[in-house]
């Protein structure tokens, strides 16, 4: 059995983070195994605002012995970190235990939350995690965040962002252009290996308020690469499945709806 892992938040909600991390590994016949960081909920009373509750240090090392010491994964990713001691302790795991296959979903914001959640713990997680990421998945916000450049609105901002993101470390570079481009027909994204550019196009969905699809790409991407596809590959495979997902997506509430990613297996198991 293919063991990968995430160090991720909890999404009480179900939609996003080590849920549809979970949810994605399941898809693509691997095992799944996930460290808490932190446990975001969301308040039914206050327009589904976002809370983060962090798991003490101890208890998020204790959890990376399991995974890693007491199991051992063919590849991770991180979703939120949360805080400047779970950047430092995925950094030394992940370190300790060589694992190659790291992908990097550097999340800032999530949907409703506002904000940056802190810019100084986002600089900590570039230089701590892009170093060892395989492969880092931002979306444009975040492009912008670990590229310091102002407003990216088209591809070639996409790929000068690419370049330095890679020049701080990461293998690959995949910048979800997703529906936040301007004047685009399509789902653009990019992918960088460090010499030559993809783009990626899908179909456009309107996905004002979905929420779980990053994490979704990003865990498809770690699964992939846990099952021996390039780096590329796994973008695109990820690329097409999290597509299928949020073409299925519902809503949850009248705030959020997640994507699907079982969507094709129910529909096959039904017809
Ligand atoms: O989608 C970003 C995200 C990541 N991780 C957790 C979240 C969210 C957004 O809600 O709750 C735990």
């Amino acid at each position: 059995m293919i063991k990968v892992a995430t160090i991720a938040g909890s999404d009480a909600s179900g939609g996003a983070g080590l849920e549809a991390d979970l949810k994605t590994f399941e898809e693509y016949g691997v095992y799944g195994m996930a460290a808490v960081t932190v446990i975001a909920t969301m308040d039914p009373d206050k327009e589904w605002s976002h809370r983060v509750f962090p798991v003490e240090e101890a208890a998020l090392r204790a959890q990376l012995d399991t995974v890693f010491g007491g199991v051992g994964a063919a590849a991770a990713k991180s979703g939120m970190l949360g805080t400047f001691y779970a950047v430092e302790a995925a950094a030394e795991y992940l370190k300790k235990f060589g694992i190659g296959n790291f992908v990097l979903d550097p999340v800032m914001v999530c949907k409703g939350a506002g904000e940056a959640l802190n810019p100084e713990l986002n600089t900590a997680l570039a230089e701590k995690l892009l170093p060892l990421a395989e492969v880092a998945t931002p979306n444009i916000f975040e492009a912008e965040q670990l590229s310091g450049l102002k407003e990216i609105s088209g591809v070639e901002g996409m790929k000068e962002a690419a370049k330095i993101i890679a020049g701080k470390g990461a293998r690959h570079v995949f910048i979800k252009g997703g529906s936040k481009l301007k004047n685009s027909s399509a789902a653009l994204d990019l992918f960088y290996d460090g010499r030559n550019f993809e783009t990626l196009e899908g179909e456009l969905l309107k996905t004002t308020w979905t929420h779980g699809a990053g994490c979704t790409t990003s865990a498809a991407i770690a699964a992939g690469l846990a099952r021996g596809l390039s780096s590329l590959d796994a973008a695109a495979l990820a690329k097409k499945f999290i597509t299928g997902s949020l073409k299925n997506g519902f809503a949850l509430n009248k705030w959020v709806g997640p994507g699907n990613p079982s969507a094709w297996r129910g529909d096959r198991l039904f017809r």
